[in-house]
């Protein structure tokens, strides 16, 4: 147990969950801020605006450096995209499989991902890359960081759609214990300051229908990365 110095609320380990509402959010605590539902009331602009970014720039299973295929279908869009890659992992202005620049990031992204981070703390959060992940059943993201951005003064914003996951969220190093989240479609996890690399994961997708997004998941993973 850890007592925050501020409240004097007790919680069960020091990177506690900050459910929006219950607690104040704060931006040093070690811990995600999850909004629930957050997303919700623009899922039709953020769905509209997928399909032709995934159109211009298909998802893939990239390869790490260790040479396994990623479980998880990715693309990007924004000025830069996340790549993985034989030689490391990096962030790059074109996409590796077509020779072009990443679809531009849609308004209703960076939008939501602007307000969500405002909501946690965050003031000014202006995201110059989206991940896109797209998890089928089985699939998984292995514990990491986020430590490809330059800039680690601004948060991490991910957006939760279609199949439920969960979410682990550990501490700074690959030992500490992990918190264990279900992010349900629409819910939106913003985490840094203190937080900011924390290694986090998502246990394999269970089978299931999602109204809206079928047998799948798919995550919107916002970062400063320049
Ligand atoms: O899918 C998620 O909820 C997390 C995604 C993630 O951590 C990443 O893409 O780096
Ligand atoms: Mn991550």
């Amino acid at each position: 147990m850890t007592r925050d110095r501020r409240t004097g609320e007790e919680s069960p380990t020091a990177f506690g969950v900050e459910e929006a509402g219950r607690r104040r959010p704060s931006r040093s605590a070690r811990a995600p801020t999850v909004l629930r539902a957050f997303a919700l009331d623009v899922e039709d602009d953020l769905l509209a605006a997928l399909e032709p970014v995934l159109a211009q720039s298909p998802l893939r299973h990239m390869v790490t450096p260790g040479g396994f295929r990623m479980s998880v279908a990715m693309t990007n869009c924004g000025a830069v995209g996340w790549v993985a890659n034989r030689s490391g992992y990096s962030y790059s202005p074109i996409d590796p499989t077509c020779g072009r620049a990443w679809p531009a990031m849609p308004v209703a992204f960076a939008g939501l991902a602007t307000r969500a981070a405002a909501r946690a703390g965050y003031r000014g959060f202006a995201p110059d890359a989206c991940l896109i992940n797209r998890y089928d059943p089985g699939s998984k993201l292995s514990l990491h960081q986020d430590k490809d951005e330059r800039d680690l003064a601004a948060p991490i914003v991910s957006v939760s759609l279609g199949l439920p996951a969960i979410f682990l969220f550990g501490g700074l190093t690959r030992r500490d214990p992990q918190q264990r989240l279900c992010l349900v479609h629409g819910d939106v996890v913003v985490w840094g300051g203190l937080a900011r690399l924390a290694y986090h994961g998502v246990a394999p997708l269970k089978i299931g229908h999602h109204p809206r997004l079928g047998g799948h998941r798919v995550n919107l993973t916002f970062r400063k990365a320049l």
